[in-house]
């Protein structure tokens, strides 16, 4: 018997003191799907190979060598990286990684684009994401996109989100697995704006003419993604919080919660309690934010916990799609998936153990000594017993030896780059 089997089996009777069947855990955590994003593999670049720099108020710094710099990399990357990730897993593209001979603009993106991301996926067993990609344009360059007051650049845009809902709705028929399409858009301004009214109206009447187009919720579903500021957008974010939460519930559509997208003190695990009271489903994007940006590389720390807790506690997870969204350019790119993805699965898998039945009838009791002490202590039980059992069940490194295989592949293939 391994040393891993060894602890787990101890781990094992510890939580099957506390009423939690550990097998059956291992199993839930697994088939949760994570999409893992495919943009920190090239730095948010894209393929339409027209030389444009990335725009609309995100950013990313570092330069470290390897970055994929066609599909055939990007997947080969997240391919090696997927290898070293337990569970299932979906990727999540955006709309400038389409594959075309000729130059393609977004107004005029197809299905067949991205056709061979579908083939790729099919024999990898995994779904596909999508995402307009309404940054890094001509046409986005003033600041505005979905919300701006030339109708020609507003049509630009509108058709080109209605386009990538078709082309969700494609991948999702090809895939069998439903394609979640997240439209995020970096409309804002740098300083104060006379008017902060007509462009939050043209967003929503550009939303309407969006959704009026009617596509099969069985393949493709849309979500909404807010933010509070970006780089060049601090003084005025058209889609803020209160807009697309106002939209969203009066239109009954989805709402992403970008973890990186809030007040540095708003806890955005508490919004999910009443976003799902009143909302179907939710998107996450994972991220962790650090000063001005909303996409470092997510750690496991007590605002990812938080959001697990969360989601495990109140049974949430049928109703959230969990994506990861950061973008690092300085480290190992297939190391900073790998990690950010582990995180993700380990905070699940920790929420998971947690002995949370016992614990809210302790708070219904009124004991409310009990609950802190209760929950304070299950931090400390053996959960990564569980964890590496977990990774070796699914025949992948369980500790930091994943870092060697990375390692690995940086010397035999990214440094050739
Ligand atoms: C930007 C949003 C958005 C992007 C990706 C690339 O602030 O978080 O989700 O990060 O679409
Ligand atoms: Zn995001």
């Amino acid at each position: 018997m391994s040393n891993i089997t060894k602890a787990y089996e101890l781990a094992r009777e510890r939580y099957a003191a506390l009423g939690i069947d550990t097998d059956k855990v291992i199993e839930k955590v697994l088939s949760t799907p994570l999409s893992m994003h495919c943009w920190q593999g090239d730095d948010v670049t894209g393929f339409e190979n027209v030389g444009g720099a990335l725009s609309g108020g995100i950013q990313v710094t570092g330069n470290y060598p390897g970055k994929a710099r066609n599909p055939e990399e990007l997947r080969a990357d997240i391919d090696k990286a997927f290898s070293l990730i337990p569970g299932e897993k979906k990727v999540n593209i955006h709309a400038f990684y389409l594959e075309a001979d000729e130059k393609v603009d977004r107004d005029a993106i197809e299905a067949k684009h991205f056709d061979n991301w579908i083939d790729w996926a099919n024999k990898g067993g995994f779904g596909l994401d999508f995402n307009p990609t309404c940054f890094s344009h001509p046409y986005s360059e003033d600041g505005y996109t979905l919300s701006s007051g030339n109708e020609t650049i507003r049509k630009f845009w509108v058709e080109h989100v209605v386009r990538s809902r078709q082309i969700a709705e494609y991948i999702g028929k090809k895939t069998g697995k439903i394609c979640v399409n997240n439209i995020w858009v970096p409309d804002g301004a740098k300083d104060n704006v006379a008017d902060r009214f007509a462009p939050r109206a043209r967003l929503a009447q550009s939303l309407d003419e969006i959704f009026a187009v009617k596509c099969d919720p069985a393949y493709e579903r849309s979500s909404l993604e807010s933010k509070v500021f970006g780089i060049g957008s601090e003084a005025y974010v058209v889609g803020s919080h209160e807009f697309y939460m106002g939209y969203a519930m009066k239109n009954n559509h989805m709402l992403t919660l970008d973890m990186g997208h809030y007040h540095p003190t708003e806890s955005v695990a508490d919004k999910i309690s009443s976003i799902l009271l009143f909302s179907d489903k939710v998107l996450f994007h994972v991220s962790r934010p650090m000063r001005w940006d909303s996409d470092h590389v997510v750690i496991m720390n007590d605002d990812l916990m938080a959001i697990a807790n969360e989601l495990v506690r109140n049974e949430f997870l049928d109703r959230t799609y969990l994506a990861l969204d950061y973008f690092d350019g300085s480290i190992n790119r297939v190391a900073a998936w790998v990690i950010g993805m582990r995180n993700t699965r380990k905070a699940l898998l920790r929420a998971m153990l947690e002995p949370f039945a016992a614990i809210r009838e302790m708070e219904y009791a009124g004991d409310r000594t009990g609950v802190l002490a209760i929950a304070e202590e299950s931090k400390s039980m053996p959960w990564t017993a569980v964890w590496d059992y977990l990774c070796e069940k699914c025949g992948m490194p369980a500790g930091q030896e994943w870092l060697d295989e990375v390692r690995a592949y940086e010397k035999n293939v990214l440094a050739a780059r």
